[in-house]
């Protein structure tokens, strides 16, 4: 049996990226007999200054979308990352496992450093990423593209921590989904969709409803051809579309770029909404049919399995760190 980790950041709405990116994978992971773990990772989301106001209701909001997305919730752990505080600790043992310069390289400090500004959180945060896997010994972790960097850095860091020490950490792998990893915005197609982006037509929240799909797809940019290829160079709008179509659908580029051979863009944009909206709707409607006393009991007792395989890694960890 594998075990599996994933996190999502408490920062805002769960979007049509985050599903197709990571989400659908883990339900898909959770079907098959894996041990997970579904964290979300609000000491992750303190690199963005949240309100504090929010962060509880963001959570739970968080915690909601994951099971209505269809988590099987038999085969998966899932919790708040900062009330297990191993994920904290292991992370600083780590950091003495991994060079400033590595850091520095990854493009998300490059991206996000400018964005949010230049403090040691949005330097370091992978080094917690790192512990957040390997707290549960994790072989599987199922991230959207834009983690591949991260993930190299985990297994860099496993590995000389297990040269030093020992066998103490497997070596994880990054599941993808099939295609659509890396879902752009819908109306900026050169940055990816996000849950704090400025321009929200852009992004396809969990309970937009159908008219407001679509009217985003509508309105959703483009180039001046109006045929409908595959080319992330020159078509980045249209190519981000493709994705989304073909990832809902479970076709290749080739399959929808046949079946949309000749229609006009207005056309195709209308159809990739409506397809995203049929995707959505059953979504929210069992976020909205949760009863939130059984979340917060799940919730509490998903915390202790969570407690428990956490604090038996550290103890390891310690006793060969001798402390
Ligand atoms: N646009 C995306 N396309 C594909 N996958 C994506 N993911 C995020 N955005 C896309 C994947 O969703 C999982 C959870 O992401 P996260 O919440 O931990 O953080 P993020 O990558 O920073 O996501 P956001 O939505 O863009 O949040 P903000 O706006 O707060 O930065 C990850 O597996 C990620 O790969």
């Amino acid at each position: 049996m594998k075990t599996v980790f994933s996190g999502i950041q408490p920062t805002g709405k769960v979007h049509l990226g985050n599903f197709l990116g990571a989400i659908n994978n883990w339900v898909d992971m959770s079907n098959i007999k894996n041990k997970n773990y579904f964290c979300v990772v609000d000491l992750h989301s303190l690199t963005t200054h949240p309100d504090p106001k929010k962060m509880e209701e963001n959570i739970l909001s968080t915690v909601r979308v994951l099971i209505a997305a269809g988590i099987n919730l038999d085969n998966s752990t899932i919790y708040t990352q900062s009330k297990v505080s191993e994920h904290a600790q292991l992370s600083w043992v780590l950091s003495n496992f991994c060079q400033i310069g590595e850091l520095q390289r990854m493009t998300q400090f490059k991206e996000k450093s400018s964005e949010l500004g230049n403090h040691a959180g949005i330097l370091t945060y992978p080094i917690l990423m790192t512990a957040d896997i390997l707290i549960h010994k994790a072989n599987e972790v199922p991230v959207g593209d834009d983690q591949t960097q991260h993930l190299e850095l985990t297994r860099n860091i496993a590995e000389r921590f297990n040269n030093k020490y020992g066998n103490v950490f497997p070596i994880p792998e990054k599941t993808s989904g099939k295609v659509g990893t890396r879902l752009m915005s819908l109306r900026h197609p050169e940055n990816k969709m996000s849950k704090s982006a400025d321009d929200i037509n852009g992004t396809i929240y969990f309970d937009d409803s159908r008219d407001q799909i679509i009217k985003k797809f509508k309105s959703s940019v483009t180039d001046s051809e109006d045929e409908i290829r595959y080319d992330l160079e020159a078509k980045k709008g249209i190519s981000n579309l493709i994705d989304i179509f073909s990832s809902i659908k479970g076709i290749t580029h080739k399959e929808v770029e046949k079946k949309f051979s000749g229609s006009k863009y207005g056309e195709f944009k209308i159809e990739v909404g409506e397809t995203v909206a049929e995707y959505i709707e059953p979504i929210f409607s069992k976020y909205k049919s949760l009863n939130e006393k059984e979340i917060l009991s799940l919730l509490k007792a998903n915390l202790d399995i969570a407690k428990s395989s956490a604090k038996e890694t550290m103890k390891e960890v310690n006793g060969l760190l001798g402390i």
